[in-house]
């Protein structure tokens, strides 16, 4: 990063002295009442999304990426290492560069005492997304930015600080994750010699390895490398969702990388954004229960008119910016055709059912912009076909994810020397003086 830096502070300076003034668009009345839709206003280095093609990192679509960017050992599926390595560098890690930066996370994934005793105390009937984003803001009180900051530092030395915060909790993510997953599972037995293996974290294996040994799912190689896949492909997704948009904002107050990104995490537990996979999950079984398996056209497209004239959303549909389907869900979809136990399960066939009848049935309907599935419609239905029944839990796996685009674009947003994200807001009076003019 200390060698990437300097060439890409020189490239914002020139931008700004060149183009400073530039136009990259209009802001209309819609704009502003249409939840800034379309707006071009944020900077975000990672990852670009288009409309029909999808996410890029760095310019790598997914595909890309599952060519060039290194699997576990043993594994094939991208891992979450060398995808962070690709956003926060924009270059293709070797294997020994992401065999580090496993044993890095490994070395600094295990809890405090003190860490482990907030998430042991927390009621586990409470939303586990909640628990989640409790945990993460708690480890601010070991901040390296915060008390270096507090001692007073050069603002040419802020993004140092931010990443050693941003690697040190992705390292911690899946341990707290873990835990939570621990003590829903089994409530009252926190503390106990059972509980143990939760908190253990293996020097010898990769993010998501530890994370699945530490639910209590080791060995399961499929669901390993479904999630290695799930996590890596979550990580980034542009700017403007309300996740990623959330750590930016909070983090341009200066707040330190874990508050930043638990605030993030409480953008991403809504239904509309990242619970999203809970909420399809749901509405698959009672799909299921109502048309049973092996259930004809017909009777997909009356359940899914039957959602839509009650009027509800159908889970896991349309998209803010996509106007194709998602490209991570043709990933996710492409992992289970290639495994006849995951494509024979009767969710996974409905759910692709589904994907081929719900675009049609949207279309007609005549409201969403985009009729094609999006990431969520599958990824939490393959976590309830690996056995993780707890639907309330599939958000906080996002949530491991996403640390690593949103916390990426807060170092560059330091290195780069951002300032305080401050929008002008408008009231409709306002907004009618200036349109009247
Ligand atoms: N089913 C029914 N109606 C829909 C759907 C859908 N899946 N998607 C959008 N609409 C409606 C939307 O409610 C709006 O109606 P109204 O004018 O009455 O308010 C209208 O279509 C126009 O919305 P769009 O401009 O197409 O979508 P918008 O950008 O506002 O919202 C989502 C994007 C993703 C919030 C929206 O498509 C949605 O609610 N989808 C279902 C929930 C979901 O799958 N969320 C996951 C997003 C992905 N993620 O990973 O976070
Ligand atoms: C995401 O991954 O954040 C979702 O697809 C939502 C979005 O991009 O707006």
């Amino acid at each position: 990063m200390a060698e990437i830096i300097p060439k890409k502070q020189a490239q914002l300076k020139q931008l700004r002295a060149e183009h400073g003034q530039a136009k990259l668009g209009d802001v209309t009345v819609e704009n502003v009442i249409g939840g800034m839709r379309g707006l071009k206003g944020m900077l975000w280095e990672a990852s670009v999304l288009d409309p029909n093609e999808g996410i890029r990192f760095h310019g790598y679509t997914i595909p890309d990426c599952q060519k060039v960017l290194a699997p576990a050992p043993g594994g094939k599926e991208i891992i979450p290492e060398s995808m962070l390595w690709l956003l926060l560098t924009g270059e293709i890690p070797s294997e020994a560069q992401v065999r580090a930066l496993s044993k890095e996370f490994a070395e600094n994934g295990t809890l405090d005492e003190k860490t482990v005793k907030l998430i042991d105390g927390l009621e586990p009937t409470m939303h586990p997304m909640t628990q989640f984003g409790i945990a993460v803001a708690s480890l601010n009180m070991n901040s390296s930015f915060a008390a270096a900051y507090e001692k007073g530092i050069k603002k040419t030395e802020y993004w140092n600080y931010v990443l050693e915060d941003s690697l040190d909790l992705i390292a911690k993510l899946p341990s707290i994750a873990a835990r939570i997953y621990y003590n829903i599972r089994n409530p009252g037995k926190a503390g106990s010699s059972d509980s143990a293996g939760s908190l253990a974290v293996n020097p010898r294996l990769d993010l998501v390895g530890n994370y699945v040994e530490q639910m209590g799912l080791g060995g399961n190689q499929s669901l390993t490398e479904y999630l290695r896949l799930y996590i890596a492909l979550h990580g980034d997704h542009e700017g403007g969702n309300v996740s990623a948009h959330t750590a930016h904002l909070v983090g341009s107050a200066l707040s330190d990388p874990y508050l930043s990104y638990s605030a993030a995490l409480f953008g991403l537990a809504g239904p509309l954004h990242g619970l999203a996979n809970q909420e399809v999950l749901r509405w698959i079984l009672d799909m299921q229960k109502s048309v049973g398996d092996n259930a004809s056209p017909e009777k997909i497209t009356e359940y899914l008119w039957s959602t839509l004239n009650s009027g509800r959303v159908v889970p896991g549909y349309g998209h803010g910016v996509l106007r194709s389907p998602d490209p991570r869900f043709i990933a996710l979809q492409q992992f289970c055709d290639a495994r006849p136990e995951l494509s024979s399960s009767p969710v996974i066939r409905l759910v692709k059912q589904v994907s081929e009848i719900a675009p049609q049935v949207l279309k007609e309907h005549g409201k969403t912009k985009n009729p094609y599935p999006n990431v969520d419609a599958t990824s939490g239905c393959l976590l309830y076909h690996y056995g993780l029944t707890e639907f309330k839990y599939y958000t906080v796996i996002f949530g491991v994810s996403r640390a690593i685009g949103a916390l990426t674009q807060l170092v560059w947003d330091r290195a780069l020397g951002l300032p305080i994200e401050r929008p002008k807001s408008l009231s409709m009076d306002a907004i009618q003086k200036l349109v009247s003019k």
